[in-house]
């Protein structure tokens, strides 16, 4: 088996001629696919863990201080060191922290990635992939996307001289049109925000290779339970790990997952550069969060099924979208590419605004909040909460209308959740 070498990936940025010494020291020899560990530098024999149980383990070996059995929160902006540069591997919580250094390993693993950074929020995470680029620089993007990803390109980003171009990559063909010699990196969502599109992540992989452009992936709505997108070809996987990772609407936070070094490297400095990064106690929720994500996402999809059964064909309800119905036009793909469809539906009412406001207001298990992927079930109007930052024009023509409504399902039990529905359409 081909043999590739790996350094440790505590990097502050190459600024430390003590760190570049111990770098060197550090080389290791490891077989490809074999994962790092990122406290020890040494392959990690948990790789070969299952999903469930890396949850609960990777990166998170009992403190070897004290035995205790789940990370601490390491409250601390800075580690003493014997002599200048000579310290345990921290310097400043910027740059590094074990509690944050712990969910990276977790995230990572989950998604079958090499390496993981963690950030303030989902925003965060994404502003700092968006540094790789310079001026001049083109991304094409799904037509279809969080109305706040949208408003950083468009009115952060484009101001630095980075041009965004918007395609329905539902058809991966509109992707390979809009690639020009400017275009450095394909951002995808799948499904999408909040029409749950779905992207054939396989074959745009093929054409951002062919174009040597960096594919990202937005994995927030699938999470890695159901969906891997480095598996599939994609570069760097974001995540807003308030959503689904954290699980618990208690938590702001963002992720990335790479497996190329280059990128890592490039990320990790950017990290610690711009400074976006979460606290140890964030750090903490979102890895208790990810603990239970594979037992949460089975019961979120179980309640959507039959919620989805619940909304189609009800009188009330024109159109119902939901990856897990075969009414939905890419329902098959969904099924290839995905292990499970996912607890986000979107449905239009057979009403105008005001009924959609009757709806929402009427509903009490269901909260009337932005969000999703929390334990509890939340309902929103997109063109006037998510979405507020698309141009009323592009709302209209990617069907976002007045009386369209995003649910996410929770893990109440389903008889109260449907309760609560049929009580929302009795007051449209
Ligand atoms: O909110 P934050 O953690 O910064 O994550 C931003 C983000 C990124 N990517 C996707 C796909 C998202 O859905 C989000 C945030 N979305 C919502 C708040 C929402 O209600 O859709």
């Amino acid at each position: 088996m081909a043999e590739i070498t790996v350094f440790s990936p505590v990097a502050d940025g190459g600024t430390s001629p003590a760190f570049s010494q111990e770098k060197k020291k550090e080389e290791i020899r490891v077989p490809p696919g074999q994962r790092v560990c990122q406290l020890c530098n040494q392959p990690n024999e948990k790789s070969k863990m299952k999903f469930e149980t890396k949850a609960i383990h990777i990166g998170q070996d009992p403190d070897p201080v004290t035995g205790a059995i789940i990370v601490p929160i390491y409250q601390t902006s800075t580690y003493v060191q014997k002599s200048p540069g000579e310290h345990k591997g921290y310097e400043y919580s910027r740059t590094d922290n074990p509690t944050r250094r712990a969910l990276q390993e977790c995230l990572a693993s989950l998604e079958e990635g090499r390496f993981g950074l963690a950030f303030a929020s989902g925003m965060a995470a994404i502003a700092t992939v968006l540094t790789l680029l310079k001026s001049g620089d083109q991304v094409v993007a799904s037509d279809d996307l969080y109305g706040g990803s949208y408003r950083i390109f468009e009115r952060v980003y484009r101001d630095y001289g980075l041009d965004f171009v918007y395609v329905d990559a539902s058809d991966h063909r509109n992707v390979e049109r809009a690639v020009t010699k400017r275009t450095k990196l394909i951002w995808m969502e799948t499904p999408t925000n909040p029409l749950l599109k779905i992207v054939d992540l396989k074959k745009v992989a093929r054409i951002s290779r062919k174009h040597k452009t960096i594919l990202v992936v937005d994995n927030t709505f699938s999470t890695p339970y159901f969906q891997k997108p480095l598996q599939l070809g994609a570069d760097i996987v974001v995540h807003s790990t308030t959503k689904y990772l954290g699980g618990h609407s208690d938590v702001v936070g963002g992720g990335l997952v790479v497996s190329n070094k280059t990128y890592y490297d490039r990320l990790k400095f950017s990290q610690n550069a711009v400074g976006a990064v979460p606290g140890p106690l964030d750090c903490f929720l979102v890895l208790r969060g990810l603990k239970t994500l594979a037992i949460r996402m089975e019961q979120h999809e179980k309640n959507t099924h039959r919620i989805a059964k619940f909304l189609s064909g009800h009188p009330k309800v024109k159109k119902l979208i939901y990856p897990g119905l075969s009414s939905h036009p890419q329902h098959k793909l969904a099924k290839s590419q995905m292990g499970g469809f996912g607890a986000v539906l979107s449905f239009l009412l057979k009403s105008d605004l005001a009924g959609a406001k009757r709806f929402l207001r009427k509903l009490k298990l269901f909260g009337l909040a932005e969000s999703l992927g929390g334990v509890e079930s939340l309902a929103e109007h997109p063109a006037i909460m998510t979405h507020s930052s698309l141009p009323e024009s592009i709302r209209r023509e990617l069907g976002i209308t007045d009386n369209f409504i995003r649910l996410s399902v929770g893990i109440e039990n389903i008889e109260d959740l449907i309760e609560d529905l049929k009580a929302g359409f009795a007051a449209v």
